[in-house]
């Protein structure tokens, strides 16, 4: 059986919700998500964006049929950032139309290179005001690009994971469903440096996971997930999916984020540079 094939997709909830608020003021969510460092859904945070009705998967397909996009396969338990295949995004959304992930393990994942090829997609969406991202103030090398967009098949996974330099995300959902398991970063230890599947826990290799306390959410169209610095999180597609996201630095993640990102962008690329490779 595939890492893929074990995943339900229709999975009853099982455990806490994460909040679903509207109407809440950047005060509000500073107070009782950001400083608290807890997830929230925001389900009125897209509703002017363009986007939010303009990006269908066969506006997509019909508008940039012959955009070649990098698809990535999940082989094994992981991603590999060699295992995967360049497509048309035509051909990539009729497969997902009509395919599922445990016949089609591909996913778009992470993908930025399709905002700088048709930059026009940018004026469609717009940093929510709950975002003040700090990384603004660095030089521009130093940041990462975003937005990324994520395309993929009923029953796409991204397999148990921390986010990148311990950094704030947020993610809109634009099509079908997504959910969400997500467990706070006091319970790191329970997780096996994220080996752990949450949703098919293999309890011999890994006796302490019964003791994890996780909240999930499912989000679909129109919603958007915050997800604090920290938080080990899974993500399966219920449906063929489409979001959009950024990572950032802000309160709560200032000091891992900007070492995690002064030890890749500077001394990562100054060691390139001079030749010098450490395992
Ligand atoms: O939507 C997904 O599949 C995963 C998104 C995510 O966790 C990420 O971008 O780090
Ligand atoms: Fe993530």
């Amino acid at each position: 059986m595939s890492a893929s094939m074990r995943h339900e997709t229709e999975a009853p909830s099982q455990y806490p919700q994460v909040d679903r608020r509207s109407g809440l003021s950047v005060r509000e969510f500073r107070k009782e998500y950001l400083y608290s460092r807890r997830p929230v859904v925001i389900t009125d945070a897209i509703d002017s964006w363009p986007a939010r009705d303009l990006w269908t998967l066969e506006y997509f397909k019909s508008r940039y049929a012959h955009t070649q996009i990098t698809v990535f396969r999940l082989g094994g338990e992981r991603y590999q950032p060699d295992d995967y295949e360049t497509v048309k995004l035509s051909t990539f959304i009729d497969r997902l139309q009509a395919d599922a992930f445990d016949t089609y393990p591909y996913y778009v994942r992470d993908d930025w290179r399709i905002f700088q090829t048709h930059k026009e997609l940018l004026s469609d969406y717009k940093v929510p005001k709950y975002f003040f991202d700090w990384f603004v103030f660095l030089p521009e090398f130093m940041r990462l690009t975003y937005p990324r967009i994520f395309i993929g098949p009923r029953g796409a996974l991204t397999p148990l994971h921390l986010d990148i330099w311990g950094t704030h995300a947020w993610l809109a959902q634009l099509v079908g469903r997504k959910r969400w398991i997500l467990f706070p970063p006091e319970q790191q230890g329970l997780l096996y440096d994220c080996s752990v599947q949450p949703q098919n826990p293999d309890f011999v290799r890994f006796p302490l996971f019964r003791q994890a306390k996780p909240v999930e959410c499912t989000i679909g169209p129109g919603d958007l997930i915050f997800v604090p610095g920290g938080w080990a999180h899974e993500v399966v597609s219920l449906d063929a999916t489409l979001s959009i996201t950024h990572n950032y630095m802000g309160p709560g993640c200032f000091t891992q984020s900007l070492s995690g990102c002064v030890q890749e962008q500077v001394f990562g690329r100054l060691k390139h540079r001079l030749g010098i490779n450490h395992a």
